[in-house]
């Protein structure tokens, strides 16, 4: 018995100390949880854009895409909108130089992380410099279609590129003011139709926007007044989902 009695009880008091000492690391873990950062999968193109940020000149003339979006809109929407993102970005990651070396995906990804001075700024404009940069990468006139691993996902979970526009255009429709409607995917590559309000970014919550429709007044008023949906069509009816697929595509290459 006891033989048998004193390894039992050392153990025991291995196990509790164990115990005590899990609880310990746990709860110091807790406390100094690292902040989540975007996976490695999610981490190209746009979210690897580093500090000072820049706006980069649109790849096609202001009126590339008329009737469907006007010239001027295109304009002030690039120009001046996405223009003033970059810039208040800049401007609050001056006042916290330790933050300048995180990409724009872990910036969003760990906001809850960043000094309070700046969390908002960072998340009204980080989102607004993430999503414009992709509104205008997934857009050519004339559009294109899916390919590859992209085209089949879209089959398997929308039907076809119908339903997939159908989803986001619902998407569209129901976010009450301001926002995005997105095609996403997680690190598995699975498909999913979601809106964010405000400039708020896939990347926060770790999904990669694919895709993603401005549904802010901005980008649509002064030709379309309040005819949101018509102009949803015509972002959809220029999207490039050949872009879409290349960047689907990396998700499977790393
Ligand atoms: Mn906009």
């Amino acid at each position: 018995m006891k033989k048998s009695y004193l390894p039992s009880r050392r153990r025991m008091l291995q196990t509790s100390l164990a115990g005590a000492g899990f609880l310990f690391f746990s709860t110091l873990g807790r406390a100094m949880r690292p902040a989540s950062t975007l996976p490695p999968k999610l981490s190209f193109g746009i979210a690897n854009l580093k500090y000072p940020f820049k706006l980069d000149d649109l790849p096609y003339a202001h009126d590339a895409f008329e009737p469907g979006i006007d010239a001027k809109t295109m304009e002030i929407h690039h120009s001046r909108h996405h223009n003033a993102y970059v810039n208040n970005l800049n401007a609050a990651l001056e006042k916290e130089p330790s933050w300048q070396s995180y990409s724009l995906g872990d910036l969003l990804a760990k906001l809850d992380t960043l000094p309070s001075s700046i969390r908002t700024t960072v998340r009204n404009n980080g989102g607004g410099h993430a999503n414009h940069a992709l509104y205008w990468e997934t857009m050519r006139p004339g559009g294109s279609s899916p390919t590859g691993e992209l085209a089949n996902a879209i089959e398997r979970k929308f039907g076809d590129l119908g339903g997939l526009r159908a989803e986001l255009k619902s998407a569209a429709g129901s976010r009450f003011g301001s926002g995005w409607s997105w095609l996403v995917c997680d690190t598995d590559g699975i498909l999913a139709v979601r809106s964010t309000a405000n400039q708020d970014s896939p990347y926060m919550d770790g999904q990669l926007p694919l895709f993603g429709i401005d549904v802010w007044e901005h980008a649509y008023y002064l030709k379309y007044q309040n005819r949101r949906g018509d102009y949803v069509d015509a972002y959809l009816d220029v999207a490039d989902w050949a872009t879409v697929s290349k960047n689907y595509d990396s998700v499977f290459a790393s």
